[in-house]
């Protein structure tokens, strides 16, 4: 409507580039999405969260940005949300999934960048993207090369606040990251102009870990055969995750977990009780990247889970809640971060265990290890997991691919032979 478009312009957006990438959206959306059978009740939250993700959504921001609150907008599942929340700022995940901007970006970042880089360089290039317009203070990590060498450039076109991550998870590196948090905590007090005492901080970490916590529950209840919710649903409730006000999210997850129950209860599911059931593993599916879930559900498959950074390495672990003191809090934030097992580390043999344990909890028949091209830790890693896979009799497809619809008749006739041999 005319009030969001003021509001877009008043973010100095590209209105028509714009336009056409809700065009697409919508479209997308519609095909993907709506088109699903035997949805459940609060899928219909989704829908509308998804409809107004750059309407009322940035309303709310423009309206916390009045209050004067801060808007922080991150890239990675290692910026702590919980000091963010607890200096009143809104936090917002913006790394992109949607193939837009990219010619532009190639002119900052090289061809054989990741298309997630790409895309939220692109994003922020061709100014189609709200939440990246709204942001008081962008944060960016060194994690994989792709990424910290993007920061550097993205810099030039947005002021980008960068956190140091450790590649190894040794005494040292741990000390590494404590002293890294802390650094955020005071960019974050000075940002926003709040101290962030030991009750706000608190408050922060009880937040994020309710979050946590209805992801959680929403992950086990994926276990369930005939499968309760699809993947495709589930990916979006994940997504939805790093841009819906968390108080708000949390509370609408439980309700449909909730509905989930009754509908296991009832033996009630999206597919037949017969359907494959597949786990998605490796790089994150950032908003609106449904193109896998959507081709794997379209070849006779039901995906029951996501092994990825917009999945369960970013609700798997809570942060500690005993500590009473800022430095036990901190103490339990950082060790609560350093148990993300991103490939970004070495060595990372947390996450073999914890994508088999995970494929087994879930009741899975087979996983789809999916890596994004010219995505090196991730790459390396489809073989280490795959090895840990076959000891286990867990048989998986490797997918390498990007954000084009290019491949799309290719990579349907792959999973389609994969799915039939399960
Ligand atoms: S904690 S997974 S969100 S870094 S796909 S940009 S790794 S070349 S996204 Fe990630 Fe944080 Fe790790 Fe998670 Fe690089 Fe690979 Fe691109 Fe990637």
């Amino acid at each position: 409507d005319s009030a969001h478009r003021e509001m877009w312009e008043k973010l100095d957006m590209d209105l028509e580039a714009h336009d056409a990438l809700l065009a697409v959206l919508g479209t997308f959306y519609g095909d993907i999405y709506l088109s699903q059978e035997n949805r459940l009740k609060g899928a219909e939250y989704l829908d509308f969260v998804l409809s107004e993700v750059h309407g009322l959504r940035i309303k709310e921001l423009e309206q916390a940005k009045a209050e004067g609150r801060k808007v922080i907008g991150s890239f990675c599942v290692f910026v702590p949300e919980e000091i963010a929340l607890a200096a009143d700022a809104v936090h917002v995940g913006l790394c992109a999934g949607a193939e837009a901007g990219t010619e532009l970006a190639e002119q900052l970042v090289p061809r054989n960048t990741c298309a997630l880089i790409k895309s939220f360089i692109g994003f922020k290039m061709a100014k189609i993207c709200p939440f990246t317009e709204s942001s008081d203070m962008i944060v960016g990590e060194t994690t994989c090369d792709g990424k910290k060498k993007a920061y550097e450039a993205f810099n030039e076109i947005a002021p980008t606040y960068v956190m140091e991550v450790p590649q190894t998870k040794t005494a040292a590196a741990k000390a590494l990251w404590k002293t890294e948090v802390l650094r955020y905590l005071a960019e974050v007090e000075q940002l926003t102009g709040v101290t962030i005492t030991p009750e706000r901080l608190k408050r922060g970490i009880q937040v994020a870990n309710d979050k946590r916590r209805a992801l959680q529950r929403l992950t086990a209840l994926r276990a369930a055969n005939p499968a309760p919710i699809s993947g495709r649903d589930a990916l979006l409730v994940n997504q939805i995750s790093f841009y819906d006000e968390p108080i708000r999210f949390t509370t609408k997850i439980n309700e449909l977990c909730d509905e989930l129950e009754s509908r296991i209860q009832a033996k009630e599911g999206v597919t037949p009780g017969t359907t494959p059931r597949l786990l998605l593993s490796g790089c994150p599916m950032a908003v609106p990247n449904w193109k896998l879930p959507y081709i794997v559900e379209g070849s006779g498959a039901v995906i029951v889970g996501e092994e990825s950074c917009i999945g369960t390495r970013n609700s798997r672990d809570l942060v500690d809640e005993s500590g009473d003191t800022l430095d036990a809090m901190i103490d339990a934030l950082v060790d609560r971060y350093m148990k993300i097992d991103c490939a970004c580390f070495t060595p990372n043999t947390e996450r073999l265990d914890n994508v088999t344990s995970l494929a087994k909890e879930l009741n899975a028949d087979g996983v789809i290890h999916y890596s994004l091209l010219f995505c090196q830790p991730y790459a390396h890693e489809t073989l280490k997991v795959d090895k840990a896979l076959q000891s286990e009799g867990i048989p998986m497809l490797s997918i390498e691919t990007d954000y084009s619809m290019e491949d799309v008749e290719q990579l349907k006739t792959r999973v389609e032979a994969f799915v039939e041999t399960l």
